[in-house]
């Protein structure tokens, strides 16, 4: 908190007087913080601050080590190689996810709710990523509001969904209607006309929130029309907020699935950079330089606007060891039931879990590359089952693998993270309300993850950050590097 004090802070030097007058209030030594409602305003005023932070953090301490990267590391992935900026959130591996600096426990008691005592609606989180501060009720509803207005899908998104082969993946069908809402993208049009660099992010804002606010819209209608055969589209209801309303076009209305979808759109929205679907998106969307020379084309591999960029991101949601793992998780939860039944002892589970390891598969919903404790995600949806299906079947089977999993991954010697993740419990949700098609869960994990990856995009752009493009090394090259290093050490 004391940073995002000091930014805003430098903020305030920073902005012109005008804009500081109408959008922050100064609290004395305590610091200032936006009283406009509009997001895009509030954005405004913190870029400048966090302009001159970055040009600072580069000229005092750009030369310095951030970490090595072994051969190992180059061959391994990259992992733990500390070499990207994300300001939408942290992971610690111990601690897990803080968005903003902020817990998922502090965030459910400190974020606007629907309700009194409920869970935090999705467009509070999309506040505080954007901006990095906790909004009040008003900026939220505010939000909602905005992503109401900029809901309605064009006609010939909804037509070429609806002439999908009815065996494509919900994911693909994702994928497919965001690069269809691409047409209209207002930063690929930007770009054509040849916008200044330094105004990149508005475009990139706009975009943003267009596509945010459809990602329910377009959910909906894959589950409505794919999965579930053709049943007909339901309008948004117009005294909904966003998480909500998107249970209510898929067909619910049970207040708890209500609550459930506004937690899930919450918790599912940012796992730092370094993950497939924030990677990828970044990848795509990543330059702030000008294409080669008479080429106007936004659509090319680096600087692709918003639904370029997050159908990267989608596609690499889509993989079973990334997001697919929710689907997975259910799927292997149902050969259980069907082949040891419902009243599974401990035994009967720990051998089902070691036929899995050694058919050489995963055992889905445990395990992560950064995380090295149960994912905070898992246990706040665990609360979450807790309070609203504490009998529910499924909820028991899921805390029994808790309790038998992880010693059965630790016996193998080389799993480093034998605790549940996110997709561990997110199914168990889902199932309890009547959302029973697994192969539809990813889609809703991917409309909350635009809320993350989007808002670091626009902030990608508002700092001007340079195109994405880490040195390749061949096997002989590194051969020779590693000869290298050896003889001059033993000089
Ligand atoms: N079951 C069996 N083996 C596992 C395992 C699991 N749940 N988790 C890791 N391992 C294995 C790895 O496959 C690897 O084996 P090999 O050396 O034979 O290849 C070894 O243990 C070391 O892996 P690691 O370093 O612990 O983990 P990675 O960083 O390589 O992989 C994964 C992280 C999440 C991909 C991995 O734990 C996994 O496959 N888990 C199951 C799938 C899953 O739940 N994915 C969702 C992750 C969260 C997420 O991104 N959600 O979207």
């Amino acid at each position: 908190m004391r940073a995002a004090s000091k930014t805003l802070t430098s903020l305030v030097q920073a902005a012109a007087p005008a804009l500081r007058e109408s959008v922050i209030e100064c609290f004395g030594t305590a610091g200032v913080r936006t009283i406009t409602t509009d997001l895009k305003a509030a954005l405004a005023a913190k870029i400048p601050g966090e302009q001159e932070r970055l040009k600072k953090l580069r000229k005092e301490h750009g030369s310095k080590a951030l970490g090595a990267c072994t051969v190992e590391q180059a061959i391994g992935g990259m992992r733990g190689v500390p070499a990207m900026l994300w300001e939408t959130s942290l992971l610690d591996p111990e601690e897990g996810i803080r968005f903003r600096g902020y817990s998922i426990p502090e965030l459910q008691d400190k974020l606007p709710k629907a309700k009194e005592g409920g869970e935090p609606i999705p467009e509070g989180l999309l506040w505080l990523l954007m901006t990095g501060e906790v909004p009040t009720s008003e900026q939220a509803q505010a939000v909602t509001e905005m992503l109401r207005d900029r809901s309605k899908l064009p006609d010939h998104v909804l037509k070429m969904l609806s002439c999908q082969h009815p065996d494509t993946h919900p994911m693909t069908q994702l994928a497919t209607a965001v690069l269809a809402l691409q047409v209209d993208s207002k930063f690929a049009a930007g770009y054509r006309s040849g916008i200044h660099k330094t105004k990149y992010w508005e475009p990139v804002f706009e975009d943003s929130i267009d596509l945010i606010a459809k990602l329910p819209t377009i959910a909906a209608a894959i589950y409505r029309r794919a999965v579930h055969a053709g049943l007909a589209l339901i309008e948004a209801d117009p005294k909904l907020d966003w998480g909500a309303n998107l249970a209510y076009m898929m067909g619910y209305t049970d207040e708890g699935c209500l609550e459930m979808m506004r937690l899930y759109q919450t918790i599912h929205t940012d796992h730092e950079g370094g993950n497939v679907s924030a990677h990828a998106t970044h990848l795509a969307s990543a330059g702030r330089r000008s294409l080669l020379p008479g080429r106007t084309d936004a659509s090319s591999p680096a600087l692709s606007d918003p639904y370029l960029s997050f159908a990267a991101g989608m596609t690499g949601l889509a993989g079973p060891l990334h997001g697919l793992a929710n689907q997975e998780v259910l799927r292997w939860l149902t050969d259980v039931r069907q082949q040891v039944g419902d009243n599974v002892t401990k035994e009967q589970l720990s051998e089902f879990v070691w036929s899995t390891l050694k058919s050489g598969k995963v055992v889905p919903g445990f395990g992560h590359a950064v995380l090295r404790k149960t994912d905070p995600r898992y246990t706040c949806q665990a609360g979450f089952a807790q309070k609203h299906m504490p009998e529910y079947p499924l909820f028991k089977l899921t805390a029994l693998l808790y309790q038998v999993v992880p010693d059965i991954l630790k016996q193998t010697g080389k799993v480093k993270n034998p605790y549940p993740n996110v997709d561990a419990h997110s199914g168990v949700l889902l199932q309890y309300y009547g959302i029973t098609e697994e192969n539809f869960y990813t889609v809703l994990f991917g409309v909350s993850r635009a809320l993350g990856v989007l808002s670091q995009g626009v902030w990608s752009r508002a700092l001007g950050l340079p195109i994405e493009r880490p040195k390749s090394l061949t096997m002989a090259a590194m051969e020779e590097r590693a000869l290298q290093l050896e003889s001059s050490a033993s000089i």
